[in-house]
């Protein structure tokens, strides 16, 4: 049988904030081979463009093809895979997408401008994205609900054209990740994966168009290309392992905070589970509840290593400490498994997205709740946020003067672009005054 030993901390005990430092620590990974390897793809890929996608195609998927234009799925092709699919799938799949666009439009962010006393008009012009690429990986990590998170923000954001590369290792396809991309409304997708997918999005290729930012979870070599190409293409973030931390008063059934846990520890075993309470009864509870409950788990391996490894349970005083224990760790999930959840909000700056009371299991929000489950993880959330539509939008600035408003102005960046030295700038903005036209 799987067994599972996990860290017990206290944080009134000296030495609680090291111990935190200790289990919060992850090594993002830079690996050299790996770095180097992957200039070398994206550098073959910018040069001989369709060709040495092909070849890398061929080497790292096992996937041989005469012509690029077989690694483009066919609408009829996308088509069949939504047919295919059971229908309670795809019922599910068209919720979820409902629920996700409906949150998501009110994310759209609208231009706006206004009137200056003298008439000189100033705004904010938004606009989206042209085109997008959205990288899902294959195999395992192949999620249909994230095809929905990534596509959908950008659709709604109206982002024209969002290209979508997944791998499929030796031909082997996901019906249900093509059904989600057909209902999130992805205009194009290619059986790609690896820094060759991501070198074809970032620079074009005779068949794959260049896009203008990147998004989407991958393996090292994604994550390494994504970082690589930054500068050309726009990217949302380098995700480390996903983690939960849940607050719990101790009133909720242990069965189903061990379970909340266990749901983020199955994606792997660097994945970061953690529960705090002022109950230590409570903590015992659940630490009974996850030894009973791990042996009923298909994925009981991963699920012990990652709970082994990197997680823990917390004593706190009371939940005040706990929200300042959170706000330190920055979570990217948070769940308030207590019994007044809004007061508690109020404490917690730092957090990915908040669950809010015992029926609101992480689950509901990586499926079907409606906001966005690409969040920042590794602490990020000190300074990011949840993947949304404003990441498909940018902004222009509007600058409109009046003749008045010139003439006011021109006097003040006359007087800053002499103190800086710069006369055609001062001259450029003194032809405007009136009296000196
Ligand atoms: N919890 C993951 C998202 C996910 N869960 C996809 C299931 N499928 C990161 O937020
Ligand atoms: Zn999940």
């Amino acid at each position: 049988m799987t067994d599972v030993s996990m860290t017990r901390l206290s944080a009134s005990d000296a030495g609680f904030d090291d111990a935190l430092s200790r289990l919060l620590a992850w090594e993002d990974s830079v690996d050299h081979q790996v770095n180097e390897s992957v200039r070398h793809i994206l550098g073959e890929v910018k040069l001989r463009g369709d060709q040495a996608v092909l070849e890398f195609t061929a080497k790292f998927d096992q996937l041989e093809v005469a012509s690029m234009a077989e690694l483009e799925m066919s609408i009829t092709r996308m088509e069949q895979a939504l047919e295919r699919i059971p229908a309670e799938q795809r019922e599910a799949l068209e919720a979820a997408a409902g629920r996700i666009r409906d949150y998501h439009q009110r994310q759209k962010q609208d231009s706006w401008q206004y009137e200056d006393v003298d008439g000189t008009v100033l705004g904010q012009k938004v606009t989206p994205l042209d085109r997008v690429g959205i990288y899902v990986p294959g195999g395992k990590a192949a999620y249909p609900s994230s095809v929905l998170m990534n596509a959908i923000p950008a659709k709604v954001a109206g982002v024209s054209e969002v290209v979508m590369v997944v791998p499929t290792p030796a031909g082997v396809v996901n019906d249900m990740v093509l059904a989600a991309a057909v209902i999130a409304g992805v205009d194009r997708v290619f059986t790609l994966g690896g820094a060759q997918a991501v070198g074809a999005l970032a620079y074009g290729t005779e068949t794959v168009p260049a896009v203008d930012k990147i998004v989407g979870p991958g393996n090292i070599f994604v994550a390494t290309a994504k970082r690589e190409v930054f500068g050309t293409v726009g990217i949302d973030m380098i995700a480390g392992p996903s983690e939960i931390l849940v607050i719990c008063d101790g009133k909720t059934d242990p069965d189903w905070i061990a379970m909340d846990l266990f749901s983020q520890a199955e994606h792997d075993e660097q994945a970061q589970s953690i529960l705090i309470s002022p109950d230590g009864a409570f903590l015992d509870a659940v630490e009974a509840s996850i030894r009973k409950l791990l042996p009923t788990m298909e994925r009981a391996d991963i699920i012990a290593r990652s709970l082994s490894d990197r997680g823990a349970l917390i004593k706190v005083r009371d939940l005040e400490e706990a929200a300042k224990v959170s706000n330190r760790i920055a979570p990217e999930h948070l769940e308030l498994s207590v019994e007044e959840p809004r007061s508690l909000v109020e404490k917690i700056r730092h957090a990915g997205a908040i669950f809010m009371g015992r029926y609101t299991a992480e689950a509901l929000g990586d499926y079907c709740a409606g906001p966005n489950h690409v969040l920042p993880t590794s602490g990020t959330a000190r300074f990011s946020s949840p993947l949304g539509v404003y990441d498909f939008q940018k902004r222009s600035s509007l600058i409109g003067f009046s003749a008045a408003g010139a003439d006011r102005m021109g006097r003040v960046a006359s007087v800053l672009s002499r103190g800086e030295g710069l006369t055609a700038h001062a001259r450029s903005a003194e032809y405007r005054i009136r009296d000196e036209g």
